[in-house]
């Protein structure tokens, strides 16, 4: 018989909403492992590049967010994840990496730069000297990864100027349709909604999703259609 699937997951991560999100459309009952605990980052580096998501599936490690789903929509054709037709197969993978690598960043800025925020943060991290060795530990590395992407040299008006510009990219492609291509959710529309989410902690970020109803009505709309479940539930291995 062979296992559930095991998520090492973080709650608040965007490629984790993503993933925990494909799981919830395929309906597969899954465990979840928070990959904070000291015991859990530890194997996570040892058995993959120490990133989450990571998803042990029939027997094997698969890491990253759109490889895992890839895994997922290949063993499960009564659930596809992309569309059929090869070009809106491309489009769905497109927009995916739009999400990934543009809307992240703002993502992260947002959430872990911003100095009315950091203390939020924090309390996501374990209680202690080890979740605050962390927590000093992931902020020192988003700062320079946000340096050599070019977003972190930016003033916080240029932040808040390509956060408008993204998020007006995202109401117009949703003008027409309920979701990203067209009438039901795929891959893009998960990798959408993680990083819609994700930058909805953020105070200043919200700010700027409660300016266009669209975007909330849209979050609501794919948490109805996978029929969310956020909660971890933490295997006994
Ligand atoms: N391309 C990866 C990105 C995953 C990623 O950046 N995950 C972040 C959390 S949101 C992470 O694990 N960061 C910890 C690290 O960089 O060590 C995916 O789609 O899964």
């Amino acid at each position: 018989m062979t296992s559930r699937p095991l998520l090492y997951d973080f709650p608040t991560s965007p490629f984790c909403a993503k993933v925990r999100a494909a799981l919830n459309l395929q309906g597969v009952a899954f465990d979840s492992v928070d990959a904070t605990s000291p015991r859990a980052w530890l194997r996570l580096r040892r058995e993959a590049d120490g990133k989450v998501p990571a998803l042990w599936l029939d027997g094997r490690l698969v890491a990253d967010s759109t490889t895992i789903a890839l895994a997922l929509h290949a063993r499960d054709a009564a659930h596809p994840l992309l569309p059929a037709s090869p070009r809106e197969h491309g489009l769905c993978l497109a927009l995916t990496t739009w999400c990934d690598d543009v809307l992240y960043p703002l993502g992260l800025q947002y959430n872990w730069l911003d100095p009315a925020h950091g203390p939020a943060v924090r309390r996501r991290f374990p209680q202690g000297p080890v979740g605050l060795l962390m927590w000093h530990f992931y902020r020192r590395r988003i700062a320079r990864q946000l340096r050599a992407h070019g977003l972190g040299r930016k003033t916080p008006a240029q932040h808040r100027q390509e956060l408008d510009r993204q998020l007006e990219v995202a109401v117009t492609l949703l003008a027409d349709h309920p979701f990203l291509l067209g009438e039901q959710p795929w891959l893009c529309d998960l990798a959408l909604f993680g990083q819609l989410r994700f930058l909805g902690f953020a105070p200043q970020a919200r700010a700027a999703l409660a300016a266009r109803p669209v975007l909330g009505d849209y979050v609501a709309r794919v948490k109805a259609a996978v029929g969310w479940r956020s909660a971890m539930r933490t295997p006994g291995r």
